[in-house]
């Protein structure tokens, strides 16, 4: 069954995927989705989430990079992203990466490039946290702020690939690696207005172009219509087993998931599937019939509705 990613170019998280893509060797379809909400092509899949990119294999739709990697890896388990004794640091390094070094990062490349970011951009990732649409020159001075703690969080990454290890959780190339350069690659993707920034850190800089030469594997691109029609015409995979906490709803119960920070547009559906990592609501859309929506446990909330 054909791998098809729902993104765009200039979103990071993407890049994360597509580098994850490019590793492993893969051959996939793309569909190019808009930056901005509504994705009329997108959210019939979803089941509403939003956010960038999706994986679909069929009628199994893949929401979150963090879930993305985990399925790729289970699907094509060499080269790994994910060797063993570094799972600890990786995830650590990853969830820094995404959360607290990300988030000034994306505020001082955003109000950096103004100019020649899409104009409906920042209303509309504004109404996706649920704030008001800010004015050109409050983004600007939010740049400002964020960038002494993006300058201290890079030298940290200078530092730590300073110790002669080739990757950024050690000797072998794990989803930290992505986690981290996706956060850079942004910084530049657009302009390289912002590259003085890597002016002194030699090994990060090394170190980038190591990733980036496992390229974005092979792509076709397909239109939003011909992945809701593979989706309409595919059946969902058979499910993995479940192993709950004690505290998790029952499987079978109706539930809602969310994203614990931002673009929170609810999903619901029953559930059933859940495990350690990961979960699965099965939902019936009309445009695509019975489909599977699978989420990653970490930064997403889950309640009985
Ligand atoms: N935790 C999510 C974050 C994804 C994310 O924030 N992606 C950005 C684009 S790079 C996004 O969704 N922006 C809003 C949009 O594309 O609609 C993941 O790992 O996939």
């Amino acid at each position: 069954m054909d791998l098809i990613l729902h993104h765009y170019g200039f979103s990071n998280y993407s890049e994360k995927a597509r580098l994850a893509l490019g590793y492993k060797g893969l051959a996939w379809l793309g569909v190019t989705i808009p930056p901005v909400a509504p994705k009329p092509g997108l959210t019939p899949l979803t089941g509403g989430y939003r956010r960038t990119p999706v994986l679909q294999v069929g009628a199994d739709i893949y929401c979150d990079t963090r879930l993305i990697l985990m399925e790729l890896e289970r699907r094509f388990p060499a080269p790994t992203l994910y060797p063993e004794d570094l799972t600890a640091e990786a995830n650590m390094i990853a969830h820094w990466a995404e959360s607290q070094f990300f988030r000034p990062m994306s505020l001082y490349v955003s109000g950096s490039n103004l100019d020649v970011l899409p104009r409906d951009l920042q209303a509309d990732r504004s109404r996706m946290r649920g704030l008001p649409e800010p004015s050109d020159e409050t983004v600007r001075r939010a740049a400002q702020r964020s960038a002494p703690a993006v300058r201290l969080q890079m030298r940290w990454i200078e530092q730590l690939l300073s110790d002669g290890r080739s990757w950024v959780a050690g000797m072998k190339v794990s989803i930290a690696d992505l986690a981290v350069y996706h956060a850079l690659w942004f910084m530049t993707a657009r302009t390289d207005r912002l590259s003085f920034e890597l002016d002194d850190c030699v090994h990060t800089r090394e170190w980038m172009a190591r990733v980036a030469a496992f390229g974005n594997g092979t792509i076709t691109e397909i239109t939003s219509q011909e992945a809701l029609d593979t989706a309409d015409a595919s059946l969902p995979a058979d499910l993995l087993p479940s192993d709950p906490f004690a505290e998790d709803p029952a499987i079978g119960s109706c539930i809602r998931v969310r994203a614990d920070d931002y673009g929170r547009d609810p999903v619901e559906g029953k559930l059933v599937q859940i495990d350690r990592k990961r979960l699965t609501l099965l939902r019936e859309d009309p445009s695509v019939g019975m489909i599977t929506v699978h989420f990653p446990r970490l930064g997403y909330d889950i309640r009985e509705v």
